[in-house]
């Protein structure tokens, strides 16, 4: 191709909340960016997932940025849970108010990364045919973002729309009177069912795998309640910080089997009464001891029984695995709507949906006519968005035969032998298992002041060295193993996709932890890294950005030790 393409230093592909403060981060460096986005507009997950009653599952208050005081004050959020809409006017506004849409292209889709070894440098192209060379690149590509479409048999065959919930149409969708399928039970279908069992003649459900919920109790944000969390928030962010989640809420250490009966139930109706998933925070070994955990499940369990008023019904919607394995589902007035005489819960747990017909679903060799169908099903998790990108490292490896039998990156960060490629939330890191928009802040500080640090030194390339990225996905694949999360077949570990390789993907050692450990590999000058080129090799990193990421390590919930006592509730 001819010399005059054009040259960035620094490619963000994604514009997420992650790809949007990559770019302001990068701007404040003084650091020519550009970023590519597949959407017509920012805001990556909460742009794409429309679906009726979608919202988020952390608390509106905690889920914002942290950066800026001024957008923090200016923001009001108006719901405890909020809905979509609004965080995508969120996105939106902090779009407009740093201005970062000049440096943003829309409904465009990175298609090939492919590193110039003997230039140091990334050539990027993209599905609009543009060619572009850039020192660093970066991944803001979402962890629930590539949707999982099952390749159902009779698919084509099917006369009414299909549609997925983590795609869905940006023109109204109206599903009144008809006869509508729902295919899963995960958080998206969850929230949703309620409202379209509101607008169908017929919700009819295909379950795989039961999942348990907690009840959202959403409501109004009382503005003096939002007043006083403002007056607090530095404070409050820093207790966010330190624990394990990435986000603040009042959890018991203490173990459930030391309490009684009684005082368990008292405590479980207590948290319940409150809402959401702070509910796997009553007691300190709910996921890592198995009869302990019995006592939570036992206690949800009896509560969609309660609810639910048809006992067979009610079985099917019980799920007998661990609770709070698969991720835990937020909900409002998910279960009551199996007693609405229009809802049929289907069980396809034993033999799989057989086939789409032109008039429906065929599943255990009846046929449910339907004019509709949203498919609630997933994603392909963590690394869905990269395996679509042809990423092409040294020596020809593309990421994808690297991470063939699962994914390996150094922190989540980078992954040797695609120099100069970082990732925001990548495998490895706290990610999913944290809040998302702080995991997100930390780790673009990270890569901020590495660069930073690179132009600096006046180096060309940075990449993790192998033993360093061996032991850490040692590492996180140990940690996993403490905790029940890693026992059963959920989305952390690949298994809602038939073929994906069974790895525990995000760090669940806890956020406080992980932080230390970045913090600890940049002071040590990135000797973990290789480092080539450097004109200056002996200057010690500045830290400007990750300096608000120093956290006091509260020892007593978040140590090594205590996370091998088993008493950490991470949720
Ligand atoms: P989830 O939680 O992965 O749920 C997807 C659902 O779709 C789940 O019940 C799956 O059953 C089901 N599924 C997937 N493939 C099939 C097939 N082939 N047949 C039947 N059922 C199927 O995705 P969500 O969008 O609901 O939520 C994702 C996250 O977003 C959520 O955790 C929150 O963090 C926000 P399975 O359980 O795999 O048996």
């Amino acid at each position: 191709m001819s010399g005059l393409k054009e040259c960035y230093d620094v490619v963000i592909v994604g514009a997420g909340f992650a790809g949007m403060f990559m770019l302001h981060r990068l701007r404040e460096l003084g650091v020519s960016a550009r970023v590519y986005e597949t959407g017509g507009g920012v805001g990556g997950t909460w742009y794409w997932n429309r679906y009726p009653g979608a919202r988020c599952d952390v608390e509106s208050m905690q889920y914002s940025f942290s950066f800026s005081n001024e957008l923090e004050q200016e923001w009001e959020w108006s719901e405890r849970y909020s809905p979509q809409p609004e965080i995508l006017e969120y996105a939106n506004h902090v779009a407009d108010r740093f201005d970062l849409r000049r440096d943003i292209q829309f409904n465009t889709r990175v298609a090939s990364l492919t590193f110039d070894e003997s230039k140091n440098l990334w050539h990027v192209k993209t599905d609009r045919n543009d060619e572009v060379i850039a020192q660093f690149c970066v991944m803001a590509v979402g962890c629930l973002s590539a949707a999982n479409r099952p390749d159902f048999e009779g698919l084509d065959d099917f006369d009414g729309p299909i549609y997925h919930t983590g795609e869905w149409p940006h023109d109204d969708v109206n599903l009144s009177g008809l006869r509508v399928g729902v295919i899963g039970t995960g958080s998206s279908a969850i929230q949703a069912m309620p409202i379209l069992a509101n607008q169908a003649s017929s919700l009819t459900v295909f379950q795989r795998t039961p999942n348990y919920s907690v009840p959202a109790h959403n409501q109004r944000l009382e503005p003096e309640y939002v007043a006083s969390i403002k007056r607090e928030y530095p404070a409050l962010r820093a207790k966010a910080r330190a624990r394990p989640t990435g986000f603040y809420f009042e959890f018991n250490t203490a173990p459930a089997l030391e309490a009684t009966s009684e005082e368990r139930q008292r405590q479980y109706e207590k948290l319940w009464a409150r809402g959401g998933l702070p509910f796997l925070g009553a007691y300190g070994d709910l996921l890592f001891d198995k009869m302990a955990n019995e006592t939570i499940a036992d206690f949800a369990r009896k509560k969609i029984r309660d609810i639910v008023k048809d006992p067979e019904t009610a079985d099917l919607l019980c799920p007998d695995n661990v609770f709070g394995c698969k991720r835990l589902c937020v909900d409002t007035d998910y279960y009551a709507v199996y007693n609405q005489p229009h809802v049929t819960l289907v069980d396809v747990s034993q033999k799989p949906i057989e086939r789409f017909t032109r008039s429906g679903i065929v599943a255990n060799g009846i046929e449910y006519e339907l004019d509709a169908v949203v498919c609630a099903t997933g994603f392909a998790a963590m690394t869905g968005s990269f395996e679509k990108i042809e990423i092409t490292g040294r020596d020809g490896l593309t990421l994808n035969e690297k991470w063939r039998a699962g994914p390996r990156a150094y922190l989540g960060l980078s992954t040797a032998g695609f120099p100069n490629l970082f990732m925001i939330t990548g495998p490895g890191s706290p990610s999913v298992l944290a809040s998302m928009i702080q995991a997100i802040e930390q780790h673009v500080d990270w890569i901020a002041d590495c660069i930073g640090h690179m132009r600096n030194v006046g180096a060309d390339t940075i990449e993790p060295k192998i033993d360093h990225e061996d032991d850490w996905v040692q590492h996180v694949n140990d940690v996993s193993k403490v905790s029940l999360r890693s026992t059963c077949s959920s989305w952390y570990v690949g298994a809602n996709i038939p073929g994906r390789p069974s790895v525990f993907m995000p760090y669940i050692g806890g956020f406080p932890i992980y932080v230390s450990k970045c913090n600890e590999v940049m002071m040590n000058g990135y000797d973990s890294f290789i480092i080539t080129g450097a004109r200056k090799p002996n200057m010690p990193p500045e830290v400007h950005c990750t300096k608000r990421w120093h956290v006091e390590l509260d020892m007593e919930v978040i140590s090594p030790a205590a996370i091998a006592a088993k008493r950490v509730p991470l949720v």
